[in-house]
């Protein structure tokens, strides 16, 4: 099969099985696992943060730096289309307590002017805005890099209103790969930032949020009321420093694979998108002669997995364990499936 599903479905390669096999490893809730703490340490110098935190998932990560930053009943901005606010169950409101104020995005990017509008005066029929959440990449909007100057107003935005700011940056190797701007400069205009081990970079499981040692410790005490204190979790922190050290760079190979896909769909007729939106390794596609359903089944009998994001929208995401090769057959499939055209 060829899975575009996600980058989630991409399996260890040989040198993570390895250092899997030869971790040391010891209790990380005494903190005694030396290669949980390697990755902690190696995570937070390459976002630029005092201390950085390994848990199971984006999703936990995301959700223990909105319990960390906010108190129940107060009111988190974020883009309508967020991952935090679109697919993680409506935790946010589940476990913090805090009410989500989504605002309308351009290509992913939140305005500046929008997020100072949104942020609450003092008042008592309103809840105070506790914290701005940020994606980059943008997942919904179609891996869309979040240019830096849009970070940066917005972060200027809410030091000026003393408010942290979140970056759900499941994909942001992929951000500064697309964009040559470095993860650090990104990753400045923050307070925390959870990135994914587990998507592009190609290891099995495993999250890290960072930020100030004072953040961190708060999150450490979060990770362990939701159940996230692992014990020997150095078995898969191994696989997660192989990603960060060797595994970075060859994203751009994903990217290159989304804009051939991306390229050879533009040319079809029964398929609208915008092909300048793809800028890493998502494409996100509508098709108009054929039901969505129809689409991906035809697809699926032709070896090709995709995934359905909207009624109208299909989404196949390029990663480490689908080959050029991989990606002309797609097209070709695409080709078949609707016709010829
Ligand atoms: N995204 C998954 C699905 O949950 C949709 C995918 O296949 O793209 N932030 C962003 C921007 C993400 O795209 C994801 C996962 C997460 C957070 C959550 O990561 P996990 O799956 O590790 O909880």
């Amino acid at each position: 099969m060829i899975d575009l599903r996600s980058d989630t479905v991409t399996l260890p390669t040989d040198a993570m099985r390895k250092a899997v096999f030869e971790a040391e490893v010891g209790d990380d809730v005494y903190g005694e696992d030396p290669t949980v703490n390697r990755l902690q340490e190696l995570a937070a110098d390459m976002v630029g943060k005092e201390a950085a935190l390994l848990v199971p998932s984006g999703t936990m990560g995301n959700q223990i730096a909105v319990l960390t930053h906010c108190r129940p009943g107060t009111e988190v901005i974020l883009e309508a289309d967020s991952h935090i606010y679109y697919y993680e169950a409506a935790a946010a409101s589940v476990f913090a307590g805090v009410q989500p104020r989504p605002l309308p995005g351009k290509r992913g990017s939140l305005p500046a002017e929008l997020v100072e509008w949104a942020i609450r005066q003092d008042d008592i029929h309103l809840p105070p805005t506790s914290l701005i959440c940020m994606e980059n990449t943008h997942n919904r909007a179609g891996g869309t890099v979040v240019p830096l100057e849009d970070m940066e107003a917005v972060y200027d935005v809410a030091c000026r209103h003393d408010l942290p700011v979140h970056l759900d940056g499941a994909r942001i190797f992929n951000a500064s790969i697309a964009s040559g701007v470095a993860v650090k400069e990104f990753t400045a205009c923050t307070t925390s930032v959870q990135f994914c081990l587990s998507k592009g970079l190609g290891a099995p499981v495993g999250s890290i949020i960072a930020g100030s040692l004072d953040f961190i410790d708060e999150a450490r005490r979060w990770r362990k009321r939701l159940g996230g204190g692992m014990r020997q979790a150095g078995i898969f922190a191994a696989a997660g420093v192989v990603a960060l050290e060797t595994m970075v760079e060859r994203l751009a190979e994903d990217h290159a694979n989304a804009r051939l896909l991306a390229d050879g769909l533009a040319a079809m007729k029964g398929i609208v998108f915008n092909p300048d939106d793809v800028e890493t390794n998502i494409v996100i596609v509508k098709p108009t002669t054929l039901s969505i359903r129809e689409l991906g089944d035809e697809l699926e009998k032709r070896g090709i997995l995709t995934v359905v994001i909207e009624p109208d929208r299909i989404r196949f995401t390029t990663n480490k364990d689908v080959s050029r090769i991989d990606i002309e057959k797609t097209i070709e499939a695409v080709k078949e499936v609707l016709g010829g055209s």
